[in-house]
């Protein structure tokens, strides 16, 4: 049997929740992050610990591991402590069962946005086969602006994509945009996944956003882009100066052609 914690993949992820929660992003128990694993865990564990049951229709993913966060867990704690931080399912054959192969041995479970990224998974994969990651967290700066500006997701990526030369290279997909709604629910659930196959990003109005990506450098140096670009935007917007400069449409065309990538249409 392979141990566990030399998996190069639990390192990985560990230290990606690490960095979040330095950058403030994940307060207390904010956030979640979801991995889908590659590697057949039958060379590391050779049994279920417990059954833990999904409240949906998981059958896409059945027979599919994911490593993820625990329901109530800290961030903060992540590093230290995996085995209780953080657990490793298996969608069961009747699709609305986790299979608990490994962690939460304080008897814990996994996030309450389970849904939304179980959901997400399906929707990226159907768009992407290579997607591996479901992020969701906090940011400080993409939550203030959701309080600052217009929920669309045409003006919120407009405006991330003038912020800086950036922006349209790392997320041409540009971000899309939920209205508040209530968390932890499938309803949130089924309408990011629908966002999810339009966009790598979704922002969640008033909440945090959703990230993902093929694997967790990807997802987490997308949010990494996108919290740069809006605490660009509020700083800027808090000097009470006049903003005089800003890269036109034509500008974004010029990069977006030099670096070929598709921006997003409707946006530009
Ligand atoms: O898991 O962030 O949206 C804590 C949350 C819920
Ligand atoms: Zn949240």
């Amino acid at each position: 049997m392979k141990d566990i914690r030399q998996a190069k993949f639990l390192r990985d992820f560990c230290l990606i929740a690490d960095n979040m929660y330095r950058l403030g992003w994940d307060e207390r128990n904010g956030g979640n992050i979801s991995l889908l694993l590659d590697e057949d865990m039958n060379e590391y564990f050779d049994g279920v610990i417990r059954e833990i049951p999904i409240a949906f229709d998981a059958t896409p993913l059945v027979g599919k591991c994911f490593l993820v966060t625990g329901t109530g867990k800290y961030f903060k704690n992540i590093k230290d402590d995996p085995e209780t931080n953080l657990g490793i399912i298996r969608i069961a054959p009747s699709g609305n069962v986790a299979e608990l192969l490994w962690g939460w041995r304080d008897g814990g479970r996994f996030t309450s946005e389970l849904p939304a990224h179980l959901m997400s998974h399906i929707a990226r994969l159907s768009v992407d086969p290579q997607n591996r990651v479901v992020m969701h967290t906090h940011p400080n700066a993409l939550l203030a602006m959701t309080h600052v500006h217009p929920l669309t997701t045409e003006a919120f990526t407009h405006t991330l994509w003038q912020v800086m030369t950036e922006s349209i290279v790392v997320f041409p997909d540009g971000v899309e945009v939920l209205p508040w709604m209530l968390c932890g629910t499938n309803e949130i659930g089924e309408a990011t996944a629908e966002k999810m196959k339009l966009a790598r990003t979704v922002v969640w109005g008033l909440h945090g956003l959703y990230g993902a990506g093929r694997n967790l450098d990807e997802a987490f140096g997308l949010i990494e882009t996108v919290e740069k670009a809006a605490q660009l935007f509020m700083m800027y917007n808090s000097t009470g100066l006049e903003h005089i400069n800003y890269i036109t449409d034509a500008q974004l065309w010029e990069i977006a052609n030099f670096f070929k990538v598709t921006p997003k249409a409707g946006i530009i």
